[in-house]
Order: structure tokens, then C-alpha cells, then sequence
């Protein structure tokens, strides 16, 4: 199987991270989009428009399905994509029905974490309203997280007071479950931990977007590769240069870390 994946930036390696662990041997793209990063702050249009660039490019690479490895992408765009190209494509969507599932008979309420834009849109809207009938959610950007990623900046001296000023927003005793719902925020996994209690619980979409690429895939009849390689891509120019593919590799080595 030959599979494309797309983000804004590097926030989707960690759908990546995910997808290699169940699906180990095939081959795989990803194209970051860093010539237009971050998508959060743009409008609609100005993210579909890039959003189709990007696909058109991956489905060219003959890919088996794309993985659109963005929640703002996914909430601006994958209804449009999904109509104008041929190919089964798989978006990310905030992990917000398990966690208000967790937390209902517990007396607790849900963080929903995720870019202005996914929080502001209709998708995560409509979502909210047919799952939280009691009301248990609550919201909270964090743009800051986007820029730390994308400068390559985990140091936990940095990332570390800007998620405590974020938080301190809430009293985090009455919470049960935060949602990573911007696929750069599982970067800082550990950063999270420090700062929720230990009863908490914390997830993101990967998983169950991974489920989905693999079950459709399956359905499809794709054969497995048999062996690994992954090719990634920089707003269509693919990296050749070491120091670049050397940063997005230890990316993946830190989600083994902190995972
Ligand atoms: N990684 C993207 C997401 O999941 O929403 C957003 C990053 C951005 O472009 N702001």
C-alpha cells in the first residue's frame, strides 16, 4: 500500500508515529505544507485552496488514500476533496465523543484543545451539540504549541509556561479527559503531563483516523509492501537535504519517547 499524508506542517507525523506502528511495512508519504503554515490563523478559502494543491500533488504519487493529517484542514476542506478526487481520503476529527463518553458518569468535564479555527468551526459545532447534551465541554486554543513545532522547539523551559498560563484558565480538578485536537499538540505529550493531574486523561484522533485508513484500505483489497520507506515532501519539493530528513526522522523518535 502506498500512502499519502498531509499537513499544514509537522503536526501530522504524529498520525504518522501512529500509522507506521499499525501498518509497519508500506510505503508513505508525507507532505508538509510549510511554505503556508499555519493554516489556524487563514480563512476558509485560503485553506481549501492549499489543501487541494497538496492533495492533487499526493495523488499523483499513485497513493492507495490519502490521510489528510489536519483537524483544521480536515473542518475547512475534506468534504470538497473527498468530492473532486477519486481516491478514499481520511480526515482527522477532535476525539470529543469518547472523552464526553468517559466522563459522564464521572462527574467530570472535558478540555477540548485544538487551533481557532477547528474550534470555530461548523464541523466541531455540529459535533459538540449531538454529543455533550450535559454540557460537559469546554474549549481552548493553544496557536502557541503550532509555533513551538514548527520551530523544532520541545525544550521544556520554553513549551512549559506557556501550557501552564493556557491551563491555569481552568481548574483542572473538575476536568477528566483534555483533547488533543490539533495533531501537533501530541508533540508536547510530555510537557501535558507535567501539568494535568495524573487522573486525567489525555487523547488525540490518531488512533482512531489510523483504524479507519487501515479498515479502508483492507476493504479496498491493498496488498502490503512488504517493506518501509517513507518520502517526505516540503509544499511539493521533496527533501533530500540530510539535516531536514535528520529532524523529521527524530521527530518520530521523540513520539517513541513520549508516547
Ligand atoms: N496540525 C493542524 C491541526 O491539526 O489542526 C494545525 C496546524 C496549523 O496549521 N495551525
Amino acid at each position: 500500500m502506498k500512502i499519502g499524508f498531509f499537513d499544514s506542517g509537522i503536526g501530522g507525523i504524529t498520525v504518522l508515529h501512529e500509522a507506521l506502528r499499525v501498518l509497519p511495512l508500506e510505503k508513505y508519504i508525507y507532505y508538509a505544507d510549510t511554505k503556508n503554515v499555519p493554516y489556524g490563523t487563514k480563512t476558509k478559502d485560503q485553506i481549501k485552496e492549499y489543501v487541494f494543491k497538496a492533495i492533487e500533488f499526493i495523488v499523483q504519487q499513485e497513493v492507495d488514500a490519502v490521510v489528510i493529517a489536519c483537524n483544521t484542514a480536515t473542518s475547512a476542506a475534506v468534504e470538497d476533496v473527498r468530492k473532486a478526487f477519486n481516491i478514499p481520503i481520511i480526515g482527522m476529527e477532535p476525539a470529543v465523543k469518547p472523552a464526553v463518553e468517559r466522563n459522564i458518569n464521572r462527574d467530570k468535564r472535558v478540555l477540548v484543545t485544538a487551533t481557532e479555527f477547528t474550534l470555530k468551526e461548523e464541523k466541531l459545532k455540529n459535533l459538540i451539540e449531538k454529543v455533550d447534551n450535559d454540557n460537559i465541554i469546554d474549549l481552548l486554543p493553544l496557536p502557541g504549541l503550532v509555533e513551538f513545532a514548527e520551530r523544532f522547539e520541545f525544550r521544556e523551559e520554553v513549551v512549559l509556561p506557556y501550557l501552564v498560563e493556557q491551563l491555569s484558565k481552568f481548574n483542572l480538578d473538575n476536568y477528566g479527559t483534555i483533547v488533543l485536537g490539533c495533531t501537533h499538540f501530541p508533540l508536547f505529550k510530555d510537557v501535558f503531563r507535567k501539568i494535568i493531574p495524573t487522573r486525567m486523561d489525555m487523547i488525540d484522533g490518531s488512533s482512531g483516523t489510523v483504524k479507519n485508513l487501515k479498515k479502508i484500505l483492507e476493504n479496498k483489497g491493498c496488498a502490503s509492501e512488504g517493506s518501509r520507506e517513507i518520502i517526505f515532501y516540503q509544499s511539493g519539493i521533496k527533501i533530500v537535504d540530510e539535516t531536514t530528513l535528520l529532524k523529521y526522522n527524530k521527530l518520530l523518535k521523540r513520539l517513541d519517547e513520549i508516547s
